[in-house]
């Protein structure tokens, strides 16, 4: 029988302490290393995007259709005063570092002249051509949609019609690229003979990973990141980054909308939530629809951005083939309104405390450098906030240092009645679960505070880069 605490000799606890010591040291000492899957450069680096704009664009615009049926005569396509360059400006002021183009949707018409197909632009109207130097010029990254499903293609059906899926990635990727995401939408349905086609997925990917190894691959389940399993604006809670793959293919064997919402707690593979949604209730434009407004946009980005997600925000051009004022308008505002609230970070000044591991102290956690982090020594982790003076905060930012995986299973707050006005606690409800690249959390309502103690709980210990309080009712 082992001693109790109660009944144990003065020799056996110091032992214990001794033995508490000396694991702590070795602890603190070593370098923390990978925990679980963890996300290659590029993932990280579309991670650290946040926020890209996707463009629907093509025939649809023009017929107001949002699955063009693949029959629409060619010359239904006539924007009238195509500017890829203000789809750029725009997207850059609004805070965007990524454009994705739909060079070919359902309807298999393609915004460049390919020789793999009938239904295209012809050569003088070269719509992919124009996006990608409006790109390079403006120095945003451009990336590309290209449907497998094709209403127009004679041989989509057949096993023919891999080849050519095969040979139109080609065309685009080595005459077009680099492009720094690939999107893969996994709608599959019949084309022009009655038939649906089973897609060569296994040559697809491989074909993507020969001609760019460092565009992050878009599809239901990655594996650079995958859909999110819905098309209005939300992650899961909680959100993992990791997702079990074995088996599963895009289209027709996906997870669960509902696990792609959530992602799978310890899963094998590093696939990120992408989330793809629309600033109008369609994906193309269609002149009696109207953007969302400002509201709905934060909304968006707090269940977004704000939950480990990319947030891909559609706008789409409309027929004279520009981004219509009105959108323009409350894309600027939403910039402007994340600006207000996240431009001042109320943590800055403060003091930070908490065991560490050598060389990532707690301190780490406020300055905004990316690949510095505090690293506790336990999968149960405390750190203490102190700021210069009581402050008036409703939301709290945290992020996880993913680029070591993603370990954090839940944060607690407790607010030490010591030190503040009011012995007002949240410390029986977490805060939240998964943190991931970054956590956005909302208070019920503003709270004035001067010391915080933040509890993490993590598969492994703790790795945070970065934590800050904001003031949304500040102007
Ligand atoms: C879906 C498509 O069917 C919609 O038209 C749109 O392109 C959306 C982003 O993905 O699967």
């Amino acid at each position: 029988m082992f001693p109790s605490r109660r009944t144990a000799t003065a020799g056996a606890r110091r032992f214990r302490l001794l033995f508490y010591v000396f694991t702590a040291t070795l602890l603190g000492c070593s370098e923390p290393v990978d925990y679980g899957p963890v996300p290659t450069d590029a993932q990280l680096a579309w991670q650290r995007m946040e926020i890209n704009m996707f463009c629907h664009f093509g025939p649809n615009t023009f017929t107001g259709a949002e699955w063009g049926s693949g029959e629409e005569n060619e010359a239904v396509f006539a924007p009238s005063a195509l500017d890829c360059r203000q789809w750029v400006d725009i997207a850059k002021q609004a805070g965007m570092g990524g454009i994705i183009l739909t060079a070919k949707h359902h309807d298999g018409f393609c915004l460049w002249p390919s020789k793999y197909s009938t239904h295209t632009v012809d050569d003088s109207n070269d719509v992919l051509r124009q996006f990608v130097d409006a790109c390079r010029e403006g120095n945003i990254k451009a990336g590309v949609y290209i449907s497998p499903w094709d209403r127009n293609h004679p041989t989509y059906g057949t096993d023919v019609y891999n080849d050519v899926f095969v040979n139109t990635l080609h065309e685009v990727h080595a005459n077009y690229g680099p492009f720094f995401e690939q999107w893969f939408d996994g709608a599959c349905g019949e084309g022009p003979n009655g038939k649906k086609q089973h897609y060569d997925w296994p040559r697809f990917m491989q074909t993507m990973h020969d001609l760019n190894p460092h565009a992050v691959i878009f599809s239901d389940i990655g594996p650079g990141c995958r859909w999110v399993g819905n098309e209005q604006g939300h992650c899961g809670e909680p959100c993992w980054s990791t997702l079990n793959t074995e088996g599963a293919t895009p289209s027709d064997n996906k997870p669960d909308p509902s696990e792609l919402e959530t992602g799978h707690k310890g899963g094998a593979y590093w696939v990120p939530a992408e989330v793809d949604v629309s600033i109008r209730p369609g994906w193309f434009w269609h002149s009696n629809e109207h953007p969302k407004s400002v509201d709905q946009l934060m909304e968006i980005y707090y269940t977004s951005v704000g939950r480990n997600g990319l947030l891909l925000l559609n706008v789409p051009p409309d027929t004279n083939g520009r981004i219509p004022a009105e959108d323009s308008a409350v894309l600027m505002a939403f910039r402007a309104e994340r600006d207000r609230i996240f431009s001042h970070d109320l943590a800055q000044g403060a003091k930070a405390n908490a065991w560490h591991r050598r060389g990532h102290k707690a301190r780490n956690v406020l300055d905004t450098a990316y690949h510095t982090f505090w690293a506790a020594t336990g999968n149960s982790a405390e750190l203490t906030l102190t700021l210069d003076s009581i402050t008036e905060f409703d939301i709290i930012v945290i992020q996880e240092y993913i680029p070591l995986g993603q370990r954090i299973t839940s944060v607690n707050l407790l607010l030490d009645p010591d030190d503040g006005l009011y012995s007002y606690t949240l410390g029986d409800k977490p805060l939240c679960t998964t943190v991931g690249y970054k956590r956005i959390i909302r208070l019920d309502h503003p709270i004035r505070w001067q010391k915080l103690v933040f509890q993490f709980e993590g598969m492994a210990p703790p790795l945070i880069n970065r934590i800050a309080l904001y003031n949304s009712q500040a102007q």
